[in-house]
């Protein structure tokens, strides 16, 4: 038999970016995989109420994958299922923090020529948030992802308060310590607890009169900068945020808006 000469037919790849799907097995073929957990037994009747469910939020061909009884009644379910829904990235309005990321040696450098003197942070998981590994990453002296966090750098005073802090308390310590810039992380979201606690901290800075003499930035994993916007906050950061994202925006910022 004669080997042919012709490459194999490649079938076209949607590159459009206004034709964005989710990927399962071939690009564009909208698949996605998706878990729940059910009030069902883990019986023929419980797998066609996940069926049923998945088709009622738009998407076709449920396929049971995995279906794991968790007792007293309830199902873990996970699905794949596919979608014609596409996303056009030319859209999609995003509000990002748009201050260029320099490293630490490049902050203290900048610091040294604009600022002068050292930039004070205030750092604190608040509320009954106690998840302080965030802001533990980004302050402190050991830092995360190979980066030093904002302790080891020498044009930042850094004063990390720690987990459940007051509103009241940090604003308190931002008064007595003349802070430049304070750093709140929320992780836990349930009952929207954080955005309670975050715009209760912006109406204390107010009513103190001084929401405008210093930045307020918050972060955690479900927060991200247009959130943070809306809260009152000058900027916000989500997950895999990195030491010296943070302290790029602070001293960038303190001296586009002559706050030093
Ligand atoms: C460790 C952990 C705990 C530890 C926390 C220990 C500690 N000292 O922090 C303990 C055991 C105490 C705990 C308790 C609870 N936890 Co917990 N916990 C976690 C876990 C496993 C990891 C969180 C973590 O450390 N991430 C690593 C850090 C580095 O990531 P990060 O926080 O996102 O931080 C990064 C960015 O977000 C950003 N960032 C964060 N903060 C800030 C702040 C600023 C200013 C900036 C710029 C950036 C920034 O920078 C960081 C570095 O990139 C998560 C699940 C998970 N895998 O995420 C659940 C999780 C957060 N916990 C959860 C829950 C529900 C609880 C409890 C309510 C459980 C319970 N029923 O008791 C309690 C709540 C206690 C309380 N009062 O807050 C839920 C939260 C659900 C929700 N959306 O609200 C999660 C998601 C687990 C889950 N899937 O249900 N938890």
């Amino acid at each position: 038999m004669a080997v042919s000469e012709q490459p194999p037919e490649v079938p076209e790849i949607p590159s459009e970016r206004d034709e964005v799907r989710p990927y399962g097995d071939t690009r564009g073929d909208g698949k996605v995989q998706m878990s729940f957990t059910l009030p069902v037994p883990c019986d023929p009747e419980g797998r066609a109420a996940a069926e049923h469910f998945v088709e009622k939020t738009g998407f076709d061909d449920p396929q049971i994958y995995h279906a794991k009884d968790l007792g007293e009644g309830y199902t873990f379910f996970v699905v794949y299922a596919s979608t014609d829904i596409a996303v056009d990235l030319d859209a999609l309005e995003i509000a990002t923090v748009e201050t260029e990321t320099m490293s630490r040696k490049e902050v203290e450098a900048f610091v040294r020529d604009e600022i002068g003197r050292a930039v004070t942070v205030l750092g604190a998981c608040t509320g009954t948030d106690a998840h302080s590994v965030g802001i533990d990453a980004i302050m402190n002296m050991k830092g995360y992802d190979g980066e030093y966090g904002l302790e080891r750098y020498e044009c930042i005073e850094a004063h990390n308060l720690g987990m459940q802090i007051p509103n009241d308390e940090l604003v308190a310590r931002a008064v007595e310590e003349d802070a430049d810039a304070l750093l709140i992380s929320q992780v836990v979201t349930q009952n929207d607890t954080h955005l309670d606690n975050l715009s209760a901290l912006i109406d204390i800075l107010e009513a103190e009169g001084i929401r405008q003499d210093l930045l307020v930035v918050c972060g955690g994993p479900r927060i991200d900068h247009e959130l943070a916007l809306e809260l009152g906050f000058d900027a916000g950061f989500g997950a895999d945020t990195t030491p010296s994202e943070v302290a790029s925006y602070i001293v960038q910022t303190l001296v586009e808006r002559e706050l030093v």
